[in-house]
């Protein structure tokens, strides 16, 4: 039995790696449904809002070149664009059923210049996160995770394009990332979206990055390591990237009147990464920025340390911005 069960580990550890990931395959948006790329099929012929993309593997480095779109940055020969709505929910399917559970959500947006995203390269082009879910309840050794709400949500995570997002044309990017392991793995895809109907509020500065260049390798978001003692009691997780867009769902500045601090924040968690130790008696004020604060199961500690408050983001997750 136990050499049947070391024969076991060996092969699997010798499958293929594509049998344990993926990408996104489709989307949908308004009742209509919209195919992806197929990786693993000839490229000719292929039409779909998806950009291109090459490879079912995780990006395990933050510099990687094809962070943004998990390709070379370039639109497909036959590219197609999907007319979305400002204000409506779009839907992006992962292969069933995604594996890994462990890790946060984030979907960004990124305006091309002209009157169309085919011929933009996706490595020149600025990004801002209009939706992410971190650690959503638990611990960050076993909680229920941003990427875990998405399997349960039939592999699928739905986001709603923000009604203050100026009209025009965009790349959609959703992005899980897995932290069962170390180096993260990241799985971006992106799509080619016209938004119609939409506001007058452009991201700023400290809101945009570029991919690569968002992330670092030595982002808290994505060196935590799930399986150490201190794991087992923490309770908060920085998710990588900016600040949430500020008309983003749950953003820190709507129309709430705080005076809008963004522009004076660092655009990344400090690379402290201090882990506040979960106290069993946290004070208020205990929660790094970034750092879950509330939402739907969550009994954390609830306060941020100054200058950071407590921001709804979803019914599941509040965060300090
Ligand atoms: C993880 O959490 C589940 C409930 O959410 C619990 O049943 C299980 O025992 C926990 N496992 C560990 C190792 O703490
Ligand atoms: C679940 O996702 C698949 C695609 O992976 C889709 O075909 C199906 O309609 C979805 N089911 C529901 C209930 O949304
Ligand atoms: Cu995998």
């Amino acid at each position: 039995m136990i050499a049947f069960a070391a024969l076991l580990a060996v092969a699997s550890a010798t499958l293929p790696t594509a049998l344990a990931h993926g990408g996104v395959l489709a989307y949908s948006n308004a009742g209509n449904w919209y195919q992806g790329w197929a990786p693993y099929n000839s490229p000719t012929g292929q039409t779909t809002i998806q950009r291109p993309w090459a490879t079912y593997n995780p990006i395990q480095d933050a510099t990687d070149p094809t962070l943004a779109c998990n390709d070379d940055g370039t639109s497909g020969a036959l590219q197609l664009t999907a007319t979305v709505a400002a204000g409506s929910k779009i839907t992006a399917y992962w292969n069933q059923v995604w594996p890994h559970p462990y890790g946060p959500q984030l979907t960004y947006l990124a305006q091309c210049p002209g009157s169309t995203c085919t011929g933009v390269n996706a490595n020149t082009l600025k990004w801002f996160k209009i939706d992410e879910a971190g650690l959503l309840s638990g611990t960050i050794a076993n909680g229920t995770w941003g990427a875990g709400k998405m399997i349960a949500d039939n592999s699928s995570w739905t986001t709603t394009i923000p009604s203050s997002v100026p009209s025009g044309n965009y790349l959609i990017r959703f992005e899980t990332i897995a932290l069962h392991s170390l180096p993260a793995q990241l799985y971006p895809e992106c799509a080619q979206i016209q938004i119609t109907g939409g506001g007058s509020l452009a991201p700023i500065d400290s809101e945009l990055v570029t991919f690569p260049g968002g992330y670092s390798n030595s982002d808290p978001g994505l060196t935590v390591n799930l399986y150490t003692n201190d794991a087992k009691t923490q309770t908060t997780y920085p998710i990588p990237g900016p600040p949430l867009y500020r008309g983003a769902a749950g953003a820190s500045s709507g129309s709430g009147g705080s005076s809008p601090t963004t522009t004076a924040k660092p655009t990344s968690p400090t690379t402290s990464a201090s882990s506040p130790p979960a106290s069993s008696a946290p004070a208020a004020g205990s929660v790094a920025q970034y750092g879950q604060c509330g939402g739907q199961g969550y009994s954390g500690p609830t306060g941020c340390v100054s200058p950071y408050t407590c921001s709804k983001v979803n019914d599941y997750y509040s965060q300090c911005l």
